[in-house]
């Protein structure tokens, strides 16, 4: 008999998604959409459609392993849990003895988002052995900086209020990729009557989808933002009334943006200024207005003004006033955890030193005092995301760097490790989910045991804190335990929600009204209560673009960064790498589709087969992020992005990238 357990998409994307889970005779047979859940309504993206090939892919690691030939070569030994362990230990051990215990690197991200798979037992581990902190920059740390200085948390409007809108912004972002179940949201505000603007480089599926599209050039968005503003302030289509009341440093944004006219945005973003004054009117007359900015645009050099900008459109025209209006950059602060009570800073005996992720190249071949020594990885493949590739696999290669990986896959950085640890897949563990986009609060309950010997990552760092002796109760907590110590809150948002309560009903709205309006109904967290639109100091845009091409390398349809990559339905339908090129650049290069080209610059060089295409406009090239290097020639498209951090918060800038493109010999 088929038995159906509630499941939640453990992957990096808006959507967390809740899953139905058949198992049959013990092994799972199907994963579906929950139709119960009024974000998912029944239906998964392209990826998790074939779910059950990522289960049971030849790459993935069963049990734990010790490397046998050169560093990056993939050939290991099967060997037990108990001696990885103390191999492991001891290897940490001496580490902490003679460099200290900052010699240790932690690095992981969100390939598995559940809150215990993301951060509890391991930020306890690393805590107590006084390990260098990761500052987890690589994808919305410039988003996430800009709106704690203008509003002091992310919170946007409820997603489910998107169809009460009359103007919908999606800015920098590609929905049809990346947010699938905003779709049906996005159609039904159309059909009733809403405008919806595409404002993206590419001429994407979402733009494609809703009309008009503003093919901006990439990186000038804060100069279009400014000349909106500019124009809104000029013709009095602002909210005088909302700014004075909710708002600080009107006069100060005012001044920066007097210079930016509608005329002179044009003509850096490359677009037509009619098209750019039907916008600045739009903006100025429909509500409700909801801006939605994906995380695209804040991963160029001038990310920070960018976002400022952006948000200030929805302050200065009091687009929170309306329900379902505003700025939706991201619900994460939505969901009042006890995030102290799970991670428990407390058991470091001080504040060590922080690494920014993004320069994890320089961190291991340059930091000194102490160097890197260990680096365990966990959740993330920085072999293939890590900008500035190149330096990242040197880094990696290092002989006296002691690399463990705890992971589900072979990955790129797997095959560097001196340890390669069997992971959990989210099936077959209890985790609970937040989402940064909708406000469901989701029990995910394992419907399989762990295959062969993998262990979730709370159980691996409960085990490694056993085999370092570290006797404290903190490591004797079960995963139940830690769920509890989450919800362990008195926030009103929460009230009721507790493990036992998802166990009965493991999908449950956070207790936040749908009808409430973001910093109008609830708080603004900004150390004075009010919004904050004085711009970031010292910033000015760049408004030049360095010779070459510009890459763009954004979220692919079919894979999440580098996860779902090596499945055999992508592998077969891109067989190869690819790079998008306008029509008017081939033919005035005179590439046509599926030759092999090299492009290079100053980082590195990698190798794909021109693509020619109707999405990038002349000058701009695109590469969706990204492939095995292991399935290339080794390298994939990060070997020409930088690990240059944007203007603002440490925020990555992989999309400010230019490069060479030279056709291939015999290609
Ligand atoms: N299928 C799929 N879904 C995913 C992911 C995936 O890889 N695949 N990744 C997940 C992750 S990790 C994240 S962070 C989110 C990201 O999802 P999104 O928020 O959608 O962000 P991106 O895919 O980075 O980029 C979105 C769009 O920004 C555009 N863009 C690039 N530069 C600029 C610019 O200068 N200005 C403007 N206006 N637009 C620009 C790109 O052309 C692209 O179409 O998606 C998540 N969901
Ligand atoms: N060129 C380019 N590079 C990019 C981007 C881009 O747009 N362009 N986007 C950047 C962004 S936004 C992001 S978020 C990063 C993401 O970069 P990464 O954090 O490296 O994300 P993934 O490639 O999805 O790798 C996640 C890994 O975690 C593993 N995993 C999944 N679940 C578990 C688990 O429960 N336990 C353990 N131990 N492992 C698990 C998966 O098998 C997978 O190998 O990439 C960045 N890199
Ligand atoms: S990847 Fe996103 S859209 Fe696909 S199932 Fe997971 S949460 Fe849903
Ligand atoms: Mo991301």
């Amino acid at each position: 008999m088929d038995l159906t357990v509630h499941g939640v998409c453990p992957h990096d994307c808006y959507d967390t998604c809740g899953l139905d889970v058949v198992v049959r005779d013990g092994a799972i047979e199907r994963i579906r959409g929950d139709r119960e859940h009024p974000m998912t309504r029944g239906f998964l993206c392209f990826k998790v459609n074939r779910y059950l090939e990522r289960l049971h892919h030849r790459d993935r690691i069963l049990y734990p392993m010790r490397r046998v030939g050169p560093k990056g070569s993939g050939e290991f030994e099967r060997v037990s849990w108990d001696a990885a362990l103390t191999e492991i230990a001891r290897r940490l051990g001496e580490i902490q003895t003679l460099h200290g215990g900052e010699a240790i690197l932690p690095y992981s991200f969100a390939g598995n988002m559940g809150i215990l798979s993301s951060s509890s037992m391991d930020a306890r581990f690393f805590a107590a052995i006084g390990a260098s902190r990761l500052d987890r920059t690589i994808c919305t740390a410039t988003a996430t900086a800009v709106l704690r200085q203008m509003f002091g948390q992310g919170l946007g409007p409820d997603p489910e209020t998107l169809p009460q809108n009359r103007l919908i912004l999606l800015w920098g972002t590609n929905p049809m990729a990346t947010n699938v179940h905003q779709i049906p949201l996005l159609d039904e505000a159309k059909e009733a009557g809403a405008k919806i603007w595409t404002i993206d480089p590419l001429y994407t599926e979402t733009a494609a989808r809703y009309q008009p599209h503003l093919a901006i050039r990439p990186n000038t968005d804060a100069i279009l933002a400014m000349a909106l503003g500019h124009y809104l302030i000029e013709h009095h289509l602002y909210n005088a009334e909302y700014v004075k009341q909710y708002a600080r440093g009107f006069e100060a944004y005012r001044e920066t943006v007097a210079p930016y006219s509608i005329e002179r945005a044009a003509e850096s973003c490359r677009v037509d200024p009619d098209q750019v004054r039907i916008l600045a009117e739009s903006i100025g007359t429909s509500r409700p207005l909801l801006i939605r900015p994906g995380y695209g645009m804040q991963r160029q050099r001038d990310a920070g003004l960018a976002v400022w900008a952006v948000s200030a459109l929805a302050v200065i025209t009091g687009a929170f006033l309306d329900e379902g209006g505003g700025l939706l950059i991201s619900n994460g602060d939505a969901f009042p955890l006890n995030l102290p009570g799970l991670t428990r800073p407390d058991l470091a005996a001080r504040l060590t030193r922080s690494i920014n992720m993004i320069e994890l190249g320089h961190a291991l071949l340059e930091t000194t005092s102490p160097p890197v020594e260990a680096l365990l990885v966990y959740n993330s493949n920085p072999a293939a995301t890590a900008p500035d590739q190149s330096r990242v696999l040197r880094g990696l290669s290092r002989d006296d760097l002691f690399l463990v990986v705890h992971e589900q896959m072979m990955t790129d950085t797997a095959r560097y490790a001196d340890f390669v640890l069997p992971a959990a897949m989210s099936m077959e563990v209890l985790d609970l989910h937040v989402s940064y986009w909708h406000r469901y609060v989701q029990l995910n309950l394992p419907a399989v045991p762990p295959a062969g010997e993998s262990v979730s990552n709370p159980e691996l760092f409960r085990r490694l804190a056993h085999a370092m002796g570290l006797s404290d109760p903190a490591f004797m907590e079960s995963d139940e335990d830690l769920i509890r110590s989450a919800l362990d809150t008195a926030h009103p948002y929460l009230t009721g929600v507790s493990l036992e309560s998802l166990y009965q009903q493991p999908v449950q709205k956070l207790r936040l009204e749908k009808t409430s309006r973001p910093f109008v109904d609830t708080p603004v967290f900004t150390h004075d209560g009010f919004v904050h639109l004085e711009p970031l100091a010292g910033l000015d845009p760049h408004d030049d673009d360095p010779v070459g091409f510009h890459l763009l390398s954004p979220s692919r349809r079919e894979t999440i960064k580098s996860s779902f990559a090596n499945l055999p339905s992508f592998e077969h339908r891109e067989p190869d790498p690819e790079i998008l090129v306008s029509e008017k650049d081939a033919a005035s290069h005179g590439w046509s589709t599926g030759q092999w080209v090299r492009l290079s610059n100053a980082h590195g060089e990698t190798r794909c087969r021109i693509q020619v295409s109707s999405v990038p406009q002349p000058g701009t090239v695109v590469s969706y992020a990204v492939r095995w290097n292991s399935a290339a020639q080794g390298t994939n498209i990060n070997q020409l992005t930088s690990d240059r951090l944007a203007d603002f918060g440490g925020g990555a800038t992989f999309y400010s990238t230019w490069v060479q493109i030279d056709p291939e010999e015999g290609g």
